[in-house]
């Protein structure tokens, strides 16, 4: 199983002060349960091993930390010097985003964005719009095939649709298309789509997709996908198409995704799914020990997240794919945080769209989309080798890795780590 280590952090310490105090005996402040979520409990973490474990817990990922994919160009984007950004319009200066129909289908717009017409999007135009149409919102980013997000993010950028009424579409689009990489190359151009109701509409307190061009308060890195990026909310990264710089309206009522071609499932919402951060190889047999980890929550939501030690040797039950037998013990799942980490300054979080202004509090908990964390003490009773698992429930009550076990639109599998338990 590969573990997320990049989200434990040293100096991070996002949640300490709250441990300490219910440690002190003060009585929880617990967050509303969330509407959409109505059994998740955040419960009492007030063991000494536990306060430890969860603070070396950073909520956000900072920059040196967050994974990234490394795009699809012959050389790659992220790895190209900087003097060669400029040619490829991949710098503040030379950035232009071109929204046109797409010349194979019969979509109208009365004022397409263009080179050729001279008034493609610039970056100093995108920054005057910001100015008054800025969002911000937290979301991990995960890849449909990978088995541990890649990192959890605060995204700032301007609602697409804003730029996208600009071109005054007129009819026959259904999508858009739109590219990333050597987007002027098929052979090393990563694409992506999406519904255009789905850029024109959300849902309250729905995150819109947007044209990012910061995450985590700094603007985008090369690697990140600077200085203009896409951010498809609810979707697996493989949407937020990184070095955007065209967009085509369509009447093409299908997808036609890199990933897919791929084989992949590019309509999947993100799943919700634990896994671990840390567990340790050894324990003492009789002892109880912390394990953290992290629950991915999609639009299912969250109500539980769970772990389950077992003795190597013991059987499984039968006809029991999915796990559901086992021994499932109930985690602590951690409230917000004070400090969010992710390189903010000084921890802290500027006002996001997931929260209430009035309180600073988020109207739900855990967020749609984002990550929280969970801890447990765990006790191996006897020595022996053991095997470690760990799963949520969402708020419909399904146990991962259902509803959706099939892969390819997202890993959910159960984790398991292995441990061994001595005299
Ligand atoms: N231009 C471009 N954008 C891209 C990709 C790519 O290869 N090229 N990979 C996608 C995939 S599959 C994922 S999972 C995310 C990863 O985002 P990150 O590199 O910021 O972590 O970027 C997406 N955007
Ligand atoms: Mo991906």
């Amino acid at each position: 199983m590969d573990r997320p280590e990049h989200f434990a952090s040293e100096h991070a310490s996002l949640t300490r002060r709250f441990f300490l105090q219910l440690g002190a005996g003060a009585a929880a402040v617990l967050p509303a349960p969330a509407v959409w979520a109505k059994q998740a409990q955040t419960q009492v973490v007030s063991d000494p091993l536990l306060v430890e474990a969860v603070s070396e817990l950073e909520y956000l990922t900072p920059l040196s930390k967050f994974r990234r994919q490394g795009g699809r160009g012959n050389p790659r984007i992220d790895t190209l010097p900087a003097d060669q950004l400029p040619s490829l319009g991949l710098t503040p200066e030379t950035w232009r985003l071109e929204i046109v129909p797409d010349p194979d289908s019969d979509s109208e717009m009365g004022n397409p964005l263009s080179n050729e017409r001279g008034n493609a999007l610039d970056f100093p135009a995108l920054m005057k719009l910001a100015e008054t149409r800025a969002v911000r919102f937290l979301h991990v980013l995960s890849c449909t095939n990978a088995p541990t997000p890649y990192g959890m993010g605060l995204w700032e950028g301007v609602p697409l649709r804003e730029v996208f009424w600009m071109t005054e579409p007129k009819r026959n689009i259904r999508r858009i298309f739109y590219y990333g990489d050597y987007s002027d190359d098929p052979k090393y151009c990563f694409q992506s789509s999406l519904p255009i109701s789905r850029v024109l509409e959300e849902a309250p307190g729905e995150a819109p997709v947007i044209l990012c061009y910061k995450m985590n308060g700094q603007f985008l890195s090369q690697a990140g996908g600077g200085p203009v990026r896409l951010v498809a909310p609810g979707f697996y990264g493989n949407r937020s198409i990184k070095w955007l710089r065209r967009i085509l309206a369509t009447n093409t009522s299908q997808s036609n995704d890199s990933y897919a071609e791929r084989n992949n499932d590019v309509e999947s919402p993100i799943k919700t799914c634990a896994r671990f951060i840390q567990t340790p190889k050894k324990v003492r047999a009789g002892q109880p020990v912390a394990i953290t980890g992290l629950a991915q929550v999609g639009p299912s939501g969250l109500s539980k997240a769970q772990y389950w030690i077992k003795p190597a040797g013991a059987p499984m039950a039968e006809n029991d794919p999915y796990l559901a037998k086992g021994d499932w013990q109930d985690a602590a799942i951690l409230p917000p945080p004070e400090k969010w980490g992710g390189d903010l300054p000084n921890g802290e979080l500027p006002p996001v769209m997931q929260m209430d202004p009035e309180t600073g509090k988020p109207f739900t908990w855990p967020i749609p989309n984002t990550l929280v964390h969970w801890a447990a003490l765990a006790t191996a009773a006897a020595p022996g080798p053991y095997e470690l698992r760990c799963r949520t429930v969402d708020a419909n009550g399904i146990a991962q890795p259902l509803p959706r076990p099939f892969g390819r639109s997202g890993k959910n599998e159960i984790a398991v780590v292995a441990l061994e338990a001595e005299a």
